[in-house]
């Protein structure tokens, strides 16, 4: 057996069981992610800490070594499972608030990209902070963000891209929204790593949302303009 067999996640101080998730993320160990984010919140940390130190910082060393070429495709698949397998245990707790429903929106990672981490994140904090959130899932051709506009009516339409290959669809989706005359009925979000604030104005759209509070952040300032808005034109 070897040392790491040994190892009993509880007997770890804080920073060294944090430091633990890092390490057991990168090597994509489900039940180990799961034993530690349990460990924490009983420790009473706060949901949303335990997935911003442990699971969202674990991930974004593993796509350091991803980029790097010192992780593949399986390796880092291993690390999403145990990292969604994290964020089931915290979603139920950071939707849990009692928040006032404040607005409706849909979000989707668009045409091409498979990535969904970020915006199921996203999507968890927003529900966390009063929306209701229809997800679509991955891999949406633009035919699937005006079906969900159509049958769901929100106000918001979010939309997630992680590679600088699918981000372009996301110009896509808001010139067709153009070209039938309904972009103004929405706001439209978008975010994803390789985004950035001046491509958010490039291609038309209301924000771009650098990680999952600024998305909540965002929406929340958005929906009260809408209000003041629809309360000066009554
Ligand atoms: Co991929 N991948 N990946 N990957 N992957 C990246 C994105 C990459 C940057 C890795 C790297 O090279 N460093 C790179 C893209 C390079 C580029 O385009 N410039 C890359 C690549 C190349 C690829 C493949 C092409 C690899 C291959 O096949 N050779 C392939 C593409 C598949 C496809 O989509 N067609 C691929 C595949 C995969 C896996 C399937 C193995 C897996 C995804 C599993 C899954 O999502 N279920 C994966 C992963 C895990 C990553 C990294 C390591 C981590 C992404 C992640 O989950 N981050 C990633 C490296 C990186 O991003 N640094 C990488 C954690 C998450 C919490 O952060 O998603 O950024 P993030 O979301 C944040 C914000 O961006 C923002 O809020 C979130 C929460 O704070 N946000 C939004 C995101 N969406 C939003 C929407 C909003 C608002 C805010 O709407 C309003």
């Amino acid at each position: 057996m070897s040392e790491e067999d040994d190892l009993d996640l509880n007997e770890l101080d804080d920073e060294e069981l944090v430091q633990q998730m890092h390490d057991d993320l990168y090597d994509g160990l489900k039940e180990e992610i799961e034993e530690a984010v349990n460990i924490l919140l009983g420790r009473d940390w706060a949901p949303y800490r335990v997935l911003t130190e442990g699971l969202v910082e674990g991930m974004r060393i593993v796509g350091i070594d991803f980029r790097d070429g010192i992780l593949f495709v399986p390796e880092v698949l291993l690390a999403a499972n145990a990292m969604k397998a994290g964020m089931f245990i915290l979603r139920p707790l950071l939707i849990a608030t009692g928040a006032p429903r404040v607005g409706k929106m849909v979000i989707g990672t668009v045409k091409g990209d498979i990535h969904d981490i970020g915006k199921n994140l996203v999507g968890m904090m927003l529900e966390g902070a009063g929306f209701e959130v229809i997800d679509l899932g991955i891999n949406n051709p633009v035919e699937n963000y005006l079906a969900a506009i159509e049958e769901h009516q929100p106000d918001i339409l979010g939309m997630s891209a992680l590679l600088t290959t699918t981000m372009p669809y996301m110009k896509v989706v808001i010139d067709t929204l153009k070209e039938k005359g309904m972009r103004d009925d929405y706001i439209v979000l978008v975010g994803g790593a390789p985004l950035n604030e001046e491509f958010a104005t490039a291609i038309g759209a209301d924000a771009y949302c650098r990680d999952a509070a600024v998305a909540v952040e965002t929406a929340k300032e958005f929906m009260a303009r809408k209000h003041n808005q629809l309360s000066a034109n009554a």
